[in-house]
């Protein structure tokens, strides 16, 4: 898949882009089933909605899970990540947000290199986020809000609150903006949610304001966020790294498959 001249400067225009139904029905229906199975693996990647046993985000399943670690080398994923960045990426986190049905918690305003700034130093915004709805998004179920055009000017928030949400991520709600921030940037650029069926995919800017409500519907949200980032922008080693569940440390330079992950993974079980 190449993205078209148009489609790469809306990404830059407006800090992300959605393709409907990238994936099809089954691919998602062998992908949610890969998801249930890891979540049943206990480990500090499982993170828990407050007061629950369900997951809220379950964090490097393509460590796990034969089906994600083809579908990160999928041409369809790959390739538009490697277009918009460099021919050079690797996985740089991955993981899968489940907002479940009744009460899945909120995603707090935030830009995701803030995060990765802070807690990794990474050098640069050198990243792409590949957004792909496990399933059907509206606007019940706490669709992912962006603010378009928000990735042009910076960080808004350079620090952390010293309050930890998580001990074993970074939560957005710890780099959240202001109420007066986050005001500020909407009258100015307004807000957009993307929505769509299962299989849709959304690319967007790490530097992109971001945020999501909770889940009050009988459906969930599992959004599967795969992060590539540019293999000469790695982040430092020194002092104590966070675990490779949330930074991963494999920085070769990734491949696409020649076809869908499913026949790659067809191939591997014949
Ligand atoms: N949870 C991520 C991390 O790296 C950061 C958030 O959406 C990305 C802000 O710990
Ligand atoms: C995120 O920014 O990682 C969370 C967004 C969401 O899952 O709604
Ligand atoms: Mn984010």
């Amino acid at each position: 898949m190449q993205l078209t001249q148009t489609q790469i400067e809306e990404y830059r225009e407006n800090g992300f882009l959605f393709f409907e139904s990238l994936l099809d029905q089954r691919e998602i229906t062998c992908l949610r089933k890969a998801f249930q199975r890891d979540c049943e693996v206990p480990g500090p990647q499982l993170i828990l909605e407050e007061g629950r046993d369900e997951a809220r985000a379950v964090y490097a399943s393509h460590h796990r899970q034969p089906e994600f670690a083809a579908l990160v080398r999928d041409p369809r994923i790959l390739a538009p990540a490697r277009q918009l960045l460099t021919d050079d990426v690797y996985v740089y986190q991955f993981k899968i947000n489940a907002k479940p049905a009744f009460g899945g918690e909120k995603w707090s305003w935030h830009q995701d290199y803030a995060a990765w700034r802070i807690a990794d130093r990474l050098p640069a915004p050198r990243q792409i986020n590949v957004g792909l709805f496990l399933d059907d998004v509206d606007e019940f179920n706490g669709p992912v809000i962006y603010i378009p055009g928000s990735h042009r000017t910076g960080l808004v928030r350079d620090d952390r609150d010293a309050s930890a949400r998580s001990a074993q991520h970074l939560d957005p709600d710890d780099i959240s903006l202001t109420p007066q921030q986050l005001a500020e940037l909407a009258q100015h650029n307004g807000m957009v949610s993307p929505k769509g069926p299962a299989g849709s995919v959304v690319l967007f800017s790490p530097e992109i304001v971001h945020g999501s409500a909770p889940n009050m519907s009988p459906f969930p949200r599992r959004l599967l966020i795969a992060t590539y980032n540019d293999c000469a922008n790695l982040p430092s080693w020194e002092g104590e790294p966070r675990p490779e569940h949330v930074v991963c440390r494999d920085a070769d330079p990734l491949r696409p498959l020649g076809s869908p992950f499913l026949d790659e993974l067809g191939a591997v079980a014949a």
